[in-house]
């Protein structure tokens, strides 16, 4: 047995992409399309709990009291134009990893361990995103969330990985960040690791395998906020102790 391959989710885990990204991009959009609407970083952390943009613009503008036609015609205009502004923030570079996500993923490839994607992020912008973050990682599956009908916390995308990849989810890890990806990793019978940020911290995580609050990089360790498996993770994710998962 052992670990064979982890699945990472891509928000908000690899990359602060919903604070540095998405949040940004979806402003713009409304300011673009001339629209009132601005979120702010506390209204986008309660917003968050719905996954899928579309899905969250469209649950905002219900809120917001616009009609079932207008918004069928305003969240995937919106939507669309979000994900552009936000391909070319990529594009710009504005966005990075992670601390310690390179380092990681670095020691997992050297070792063979394989890497996956699944997300709730559409394709329309993973692949560019994936491609200028992180050159060199080859992440043999990668499941987007407009290629599943379920959305996190539904299961759908962490099997559909497992199904790519080949691989079991007694031999699989999951790495997320919030209580909807925790659930949708676990539904799917994977062991989970939850590094949390700044929108997450506060989520229930009761049943992460193990919490942190970064991967951690020598000689600036994160904070291990829950270890219930006792894997002994002194605040450096990495091999060793995503195997401990497996046992
Ligand atoms: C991510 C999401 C996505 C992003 C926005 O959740 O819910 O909707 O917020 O991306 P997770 P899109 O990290 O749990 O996968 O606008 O492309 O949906
Ligand atoms: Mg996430």
């Amino acid at each position: 047995m052992g670990l064979s391959a982890v699945v990472f989710d891509v928000d908000g885990t690899l990359v602060d992409s919903e604070r540095d990204g998405h949040l940004v991009a979806f402003n713009q959009a409304f300011a673009d399309l001339s629209l009132p609407y601005r979120w702010d970083e506390e209204l986008y952390g309660r917003l968050l709990r719905v996954t899928g943009g579309q899905r969250r613009i469209d649950g905002y503008l219900a809120d917001e009291g616009v009609d079932e036609e207008e918004r069928a015609r305003l969240a995937p205009a919106l939507h669309r134009h979000k994900t552009e502004i936000l391909r070319r923030m990529i594009g710009e570079g504005r966005l990075e990893p992670r601390p310690g996500v390179a380092r990681l993923l670095a020691e997992l490839g050297d070792h063979g361990c394989r890497l996956a994607v699944a997300t709730t992020g559409s394709r329309g912008w993973v692949d560019l995103l994936l491609g200028r973050l992180l050159p060199g990682v080859t992440f043999e599956a990668v499941v987007t969330g407009d290629e599943v009908v379920g959305r996190k916390p539904d299961p759908e995308a962490f099997l559909t990985a497992l199904r790519r990849l080949g691989t079991t989810a007694a031999t699989t890890v999951a790495v997320e960040d919030s209580h909807e990806g925790l659930a949708a990793a676990k539904a799917a019978g994977l062991a989970c690791v939850v590094v949390t940020n700044g929108y997450t911290a506060g989520h229930d995580l009761a049943g992460a395998d193990l919490v942190l609050d970064g991967f951690g990089e020598p000689g600036r360790p994160a904070e291990v906020t829950a270890d219930p498996r006792g894997t002994g993770c002194r605040g450096i994710l990495d091999l060793e102790t995503l195997r401990r998962l497996v046992v």
